[in-house]
């Protein structure tokens, strides 16, 4: 990242990573993808029922499911790019997104909301994609800069729709190449319109954050550390100073 993609990033919120993903690995991806739709492998996330009964909306759980999730998680790629905003030391949380959106023809919107409370500015959603996104088939769509929000706000607003909606009319939306990678603070608002087309939508959605310093507890089974050290630099009480 250069000086300029970090002001970018800070400034509104998200980053597109210039270089994609290697071919073989995303080709490794979606056969592994392929499987856990078609057995219907649980913990799945299904779409509303009007779409017939048991379309598998959402995998979750993916770093479990097969080493050519964390092999994407952990690409250089990936953290290259991160590092650029949250350092040298790197952690991917398992118990935040850690899922793959199959978003099916047809899916239905992901409603609006933002991931985290401004206050929380560490966290980085990164979505790996698996097949391209485009206008058509419901690509994300993020409010700039609203991140930076200084007032409350419900992180799940309850628009009655997607479109006819304040959040629709200040976003972008976000066409990727299959093989892209999308950065974003979650504390952004962000939602996807429906999938308009019959072919499915794949992306991961992960999160990483910094490793704190402060943190007291360095070994964690929820965090792995994939960039960096977990380095203790905390402030013991010393008598002499
Ligand atoms: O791209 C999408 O379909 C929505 C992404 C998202 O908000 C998520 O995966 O949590």
């Amino acid at each position: 990242m250069t000086d300029e993609d970090r002001w970018y990033f800070l400034h509104n919120g998200f980053y597109r990573v210039p270089t994609l993903l290697p071919e073989d690995l995303i080709k490794r991806l979606n056969l592994v993808t392929d499987e856990h739709v078609e057995q219907k492998i649980e913990p799945i996330v299904w779409e509303p029922s009007d779409l017939g009964e048991g379309v598998v909306r959402r995998l979750s759980k993916i770093l479990e499911r097969d080493p050519a999730y964390m092999e994407a998680a952990t690409h250089p790629i990936i953290l290259d790019a991160l590092e650029g905003v949250l350092g040298p030391n790197i952690e991917l949380i398992s118990n935040k997104h850690n899922h793959i959106m199959v978003r099916p023809g047809k899916s239905a919107v992901v409603p609006w909301h933002s991931g985290e409370e401004p206050w929380d500015v560490r966290l980085i959603t990164a979505l790996i994609y698996l097949q391209a996104s485009t206008m058509e088939n419901g690509c994300i769509r993020i409010v700039p800069g609203s991140h930076q929000r200084h007032f409350q706000h419900p992180r799940q607003p309850t628009y009655k729709s997607f479109h006819d909606s304040p959040f629709f009319f200040r976003s972008v939306p976000m066409p990727m190449p299959r093989g892209g990678v999308l950065l974003f603070n979650d504390c952004c608002f962000h939602g996807a319109d429906v999938n308009h087309t019959d072919q499915s939508r794949r992306s991961m959605t992960l999160a990483y954050q910094s490793h704190d310093v402060h943190d007291i507890r360095k070994d964690e089974p929820e965090k792995f550390l994939v960039r960096g050290e977990r380095a203790y630099v905390g402030h013991p009480f010393k008598k002499d100073g």
